[in-house]
C-alpha cells in the first residue's frame, strides 16, 4: 500500500524544489532570450523555462518516483502514491525575457486532486513564499496575514490578461470599469507572485481568468493560507474562468464587483 506523506514533508520538499530550481535560474549561461512562442507569438518560452523544469522533473523522478507531474513545459507523467506536483519553471516568462525581475518558480503538491502544499521562489530577490493547508502561510521564516483592510475605493487590485489578443480585448473590457471603483490596478505579470503579493499585503485583491493550474497552484494555496477568499464568482470555485482572491474585509464587495463587470465572462465561449 502506498502512503502518502504527511502535508509537512511535502512542504518542506516544496520549498527544497523551488530553492533549488531557482538556484537554476540564476546559475543559467543560457541568456534570457526567447527560444520559441506557444499559444501566441507573445507566449513566450526560453531554454531556461525548459531546463528548470528538466532540474524539477529529474529531482521528482530521483526522489518520489511514484508521483505524478504537469509542468508548463511538457515534463509530465502520470504516477500511483496519489501525489501530484504542478511546475511553473518560470512563471513571468515575458518578465524574465525583458529583465524585469518579476517572475518566480512555482511548485505545488496535490494529494487526490487538493493542493496541500506549495512554494514561490523568486530567483532575484531571493524570496520564497510558501503554505501548507491547515498550516499557515510563510515568507521565508515570517507568518503572512493577508492584505491591509481598505475601502474598495482605495483597494490596489492586481490582474493580469492572456495572450490572445481576443481575449484581452474582452479583458480589457472588464477592466475599464474597475478602473474609477478600485484605488489603482496593477499588471505585474506573474499570477503566482500577485497571489503571494496579496498574502504579504502588497496588493489588496488579485483576479485574472485563463489561468493555468500552474500558474495559480502554490500561489493561491499562499494567499488562502494567509486568511484571504480565493475563489471564482457566482459560488464556483476558483478556475480557468476566473481566479480571484481578496481578504476578508474587502472579499464581498470586491467579488460584488467582479460579478457586476462579468469578469469570470471573459473566455470564449
Ligand atoms: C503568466 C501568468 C500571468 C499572466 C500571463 C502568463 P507564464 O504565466 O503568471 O499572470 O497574466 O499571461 O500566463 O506564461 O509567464 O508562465
Amino acid at each position: 500500500m502506498v502512503t502518502v506523506p504527511h502535508p509537512a514533508d511535502l512542504l518542506s520538499f516544496a520549498v527544497e524544489l523551488a530553492d533549488g530550481a531557482a538556484e537554476v535560474v540564476r546559475s543559467s549561461e543560457a541568456g534570457r532570450r526567447a527560444i520559441d512562442a506557444k499559444s501566441s507569438a507573445t507566449d513566450l518560452v526560453t531554454e531556461v523555462d525548459r531546463a528548470v523544469e528538466r532540474w524539477l522533473v529529474a529531482e521528482l523522478a530521483a526522489r518520489r518516483p511514484g508521483d505524478a507531474i504537469l509542468g508548463e513545459e511538457g515534463g509530465g507523467r502520470s504516477g500511483e502514491s496519489g501525489v501530484r506536483w504542478l511546475l511553473d519553471p518560470i512563471d513571468g516568462t515575458v518578465n524574465f525575457v525583458l529583465g524585469i525581475p518579476h517572475y518566480a518558480v512555482s511548485v505545488a503538491a496535490e494529494v487526490d486532486g487538493r493542493v496541500v502544499a506549495g512554494a514561490v521562489a523568486n530567483p532575484v530577490s531571493g524570496e520564497t513564499f510558501s503554505a501548507r493547508l491547515g498550516g499557515g502561510a510563510h515568507l521565508g521564516g515570517t507568518r503572512l496575514t493577508g492584505p491591509r483592510d481598505v475601502p474598495l475605493d482605495r483597494a490596489v487590485v492586481a490582474t493580469g490578461f492572456g495572450y490572445d489578443a481576443g481575449l484581452r480585448a474582452r479583458q480589457g473590457a472588464v477592466a475599464l470599469p474597475l478602473l474609477p471603483r478600485v484605488g489603482d490596478l496593477r499588471r505585474l505579470g506573474s499570477a503566482a507572485l500577485e497571489l503571494c503579493f496579496l498574502a504579504a499585503g502588497r496588493v489588496d485583491a488579485y483576479f485574472e481568468a485563463a489561468l493555468n493550474p500552474w500558474d495559480h497552484a502554490a500561489g493561491g494555496l499562499v494567499a488562502a493560507e494567509a486568511g484571504c477568499r480565493v475563489s471564482g464568482l457566482h459560488d464556483r470555485a476558483a478556475g480557468r474562468h476566473l481566479y480571484a482572491a481578496a481578504g476578508p474585509s474587502l472579499a464581498g464587495e470586491f467579488f460584488a464587483l467582479l460579478e457586476s463587470v462579468g469578469a469570470d465572462r471573459v473566455l470564449a465561449d
